[in-house]
């Protein structure tokens, strides 16, 4: 049976130590909340850290156990590897990076080591585990190496991946030393899920800059896959938060703080403790409220609940001061014998009594500065069976992008906070239900059961779409049948292309010139008077003869117009003419102009716009416009525009690497034929191929007229030398 084992750094279970036993408890955050009504079905499993360090052997086994019978599987770490891994780098460096505190981020080699070692540590957790059906659900910036670690291990493994916190510009993520890695970690999943469009953008565009791998409809090819990026706001479990709302012990709470607080009206606020929630301007906006509108004394109290988080990084603790230092302020100066302006706890609280806390507040503020989501927005609107009250909600949070209906304000604008404050304490009632009722009926629908399920079945979706585009992997198997096929033929034809597939591509095309191996490579297949060996290449003849000219291999050059068999004159595919380069290479010098670090490249019937070192995603919003632009002036003339790998080429229709191919296998008429390429361009040769040769598509396994594919240049290689 096909299960799904989601792996997050922590357990929804916390184990804690009190003097001679062990107790177990749900942990807090919005990933144990919003996950923990929903894996327990249908035989799934939750890998992670318990929040324990275990004694010793006995320990550990019992812990195990106790678990086990809770389907979770716990990774257990040390002491020095919470330091580092987790307040280390992910607390210390990719929270405040990606909540946009790069003023608190740090850059510790040894705390990036530490993150490493135990995305290993949750790999080798998970191998041990997963069957090949089985669907792996990683959550979480603690965990963005593990996509890939797995992938290296079950090359065709399901995986998916949510990142719960936002995914800054890249701007910011350029900043980090181990940006690649970090990217690349994540593109080992088949789903890379995000809570907000504007995130899943950031992605795409750091991907594009920093990988130079650009996406099409959210779609990433790597080379090797194609991975899909989208958005999947998450959800919670609704009707837990409608019934917690209505328990017993809920409304008994809720009528023992109404007495205590008597008449007083009640704005809430509930956060981990964090900088990037806001909760010190929030005071400030709260204190301007009684500045500005003194009538709110005696009238109004703020109930803040921040939950204990973090406090071994450092700063955390100073924050800790800071709120506290200001609700002291704030209280001592405005408070009566009577009325508390604020009610500060530092603690968590039972669900129930936090259910109460919903129903008993008129306003909730909820201010991060950034939130990748925020569910406590969301529990507040479930909360509110009457519909009356009113949400805050900051325009930096997730949610925001679904509950429009709430008042929505810049968090940094204090004044703006406390205006709404004062707008949301006057707010007609009829107004109240309308905007609550509008919000409660979206985050019943989209719950995080649908959200689950929307995102599971995409994941499904991307698999699907990556076999039914697949080429099929050039497999051991298949590899042994090419060598027996190969060796057996008294004469073979190899068509290789040579950018991408003989050579990696090179940020300025004339330095990827052939290297030593290569030439050696080549060298051996031309010693064997069997093999015919024949560079088809959309490069100029000139660079061609000046790399590989030594060689006695033949050319088919600038994709099929000049030809060249070993030790014989250039000559024409046929008679051409090039007058139409004056007409064109204006527009294409328009393009360099405003295209910084494109240009373009000569060849005697043909002319190429380059833009692979152009900034990404500006590259490729011209070179759409380049191609519109092209096709309107090439319309009813024996010109063809053609895309390939990040260039642009205009030339003569009808002359391509497939009709030039073609007069090769005429006239050698081979007994084994072989064709690799990388690009668009090479899709013509294996068109004009015959069904028994062997066609080998270089790179991403998308759509390809080849019957095999290989991921890189260096798989061509082996391959090739197995030739040998
Ligand atoms: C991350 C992202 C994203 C809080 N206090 C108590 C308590 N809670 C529960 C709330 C809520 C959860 O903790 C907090 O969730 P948030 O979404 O507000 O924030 P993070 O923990 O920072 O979560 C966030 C989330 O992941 C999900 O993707 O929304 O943006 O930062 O469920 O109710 N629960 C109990 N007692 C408390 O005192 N029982």
């Amino acid at each position: 049976m096909s299960r799904t084992i989601i792996v997050s750094n922590r357990l929804p279970t916390k184990i804690l130590r009190t003097d001679d036993s062990l107790t177990f408890q749900p942990s807090e955050g919005g990933l144990a909340t919003g996950l923990g009504s929903i894996y327990r079905q249908e035989g799934n499993v939750w890998v992670g850290w318990p929040g324990l360090f275990v004694e010793d052997a006995s320990e550990e086994e019992y812990v195990c156990e106790q678990l086990r019978q809770d389907s979770m599987v716990p990774v257990f770490l040390t002491e020095a590897e919470i330091r580092d891994f987790y307040e280390g780098f992910s607390n210390s460096t990719l929270w405040p990076t990606f909540h946009y505190f790069t003023q608190y981020a740090t850059y510790e080699q040894a705390h990036w080591d530490a993150y490493v070692a135990v995305n290993e540590k949750f790999c080798r957790a998970v191998l041990e585990l997963a069957g090949p059906e089985d669907t792996i659900w990683v959550h979480d910036y603690q965990l963005l190496l593990l996509p890939a670690m797995l992938r290296r291990e079950r090359p065709e493994a399901t995986i998916g991946f949510f990142l719960h916190i936002p995914f800054p510009s890249y701007e910011l993520i350029r900043v980090l030393p181990w940006r690649t890695e970090l990217l690349e970690g994540m593109l080992g999943a088949d789903l890379l899920g995000f809570h907000t469009f504007g995130y899943m953008r950031h992605f795409l565009s750091a991907v594009a800059q920093l990988l130079g791998l650009s996406a099409q409809n959210g779609q990433i090819e790597t080379g090797s896959r194609t991975v899909l990026v989208d958005a999947f706001p998450m959800g919670i479990d609704y009707d837990r938060y409608v019934q917690a709302a209505a328990s017993d012990t809920a409304m008994q709470h809720e009528a023992t703080y109404r007495e205590a607080l008597r008449d007083v009206r009640v704005i809430l606020s509930i956060d981990r403790l964090d900088y990037s929630k806001g909760i010190a301007q929030r005071l400030r906006a709260f204190e301007l409220l009684l500045q500005r509108y003194p009538e709110w004394r005696e009238q109004v109290s703020l109930i803040m609940v921040v939950v204990p988080s973090r406090d071994q990084v450092a700063q955390y603790a100073s924050l800790k001061e800071e709120i506290d230092e200001l609700v002291g302020r704030i209280n001592s100066q405005y408070r009566t014998i009577s009325w508390t302006p604020i009610h500060y706890f530092y603690r968590s609280f039972p669900l129930e009594e936090l259910a109460s806390l919903y129903r008993l507040a008129e306003v909730a503020l909820v201010t991060p500065m950034r939130d990748g989501m925020n569910l406590v927005a969301k529990e507040f609107v479930a909360s509110k069976a009457d519909q009356k009250g009113v949400l805050i909600l900051s325009e930096r949070a997730g949610a925001a992008r679904e509950l429009s209906d709430a008042l929505i304000i810049n968090p940094t604008d204090t004044g703006e906070l406390a205006e709404a404050m004062h707008d949301a304490l006057v707010m007609p009632e009829d107004e109240q239900q309308l905007r609550m009722g509008a919000m409660q009926a979206l985050v019943r629908q989209y719950n995080v059961f649908a959200w689950t399920k929307l995102f599971m079945g995409r994941l499904a979706y991307s698999k699907m779409k990556q076999h039914t585009l697949d080429t099929e992997t050039l497999k051991p198997v298949v590899v042994e049948q090419l060598l027996t096929e190969f060796h057996a033929a008294p004469s073979r034809l190899l068509l290789l292309d040579y950018d991408g597939t003989l050579a990696p591509f090179h940020p300025n095309p004339q330095r990827a010139q052939p290297d030593q191996e290569l030439l050696l490579l080549l060298r051996a297949l031309t010693d064997n008077p069997q093999n015919r060996v024949v560079i088809i290449s959309g490069r100029d003849r000139t660079t061609l003869q000046a790399w590989l000219g030594h060689l006695p291999v033949d050319f088919i050059a600038e994709h099929g117009v000049w030809l060249r068999a070993a030790g014989e004159e250039w000559q024409l595919f046929q008679t051409l003419n090039n007058d139409w380069q004056r007409e064109l290479r204006p527009i294409l010098e328009l393009y360099v102009a405003r295209t910084a670090g494109s240009f373009i490249e000569d060849k005697e019937y043909s002319l190429v716009w380059h833009y692979r070192r152009a900034d990404a995603e500006l590259g490729a919003v011209r070179a759409r416009d380049l191609l519109n632009h092209l096709t309107f002036m090439t319309a009813n003339t024996e010109l063809q525009v053609m895309e390939g790998n990040k260039v642009i080429e205009i030339k003569t229709a009808g002359i391509h690497k497939g009709t030039a191919a073609a007069r090769w296998l005429a006239t050698y008429q081979p007994a084994f034929t072989l064709a690799l390429g990388d690009d668009r361009t090479d899709e013509d040769t294996f068109r004009a191929m015959p069904p028994e040769a062997y066609t080998i598509k270089v790179g991403t396994a998308a759509r390809s007229l080849a019957r095999y594919h290989v991921a890189s240049t260096t798989d061509v290689r082996k391959l090739l030398r197995g030739l040998l």
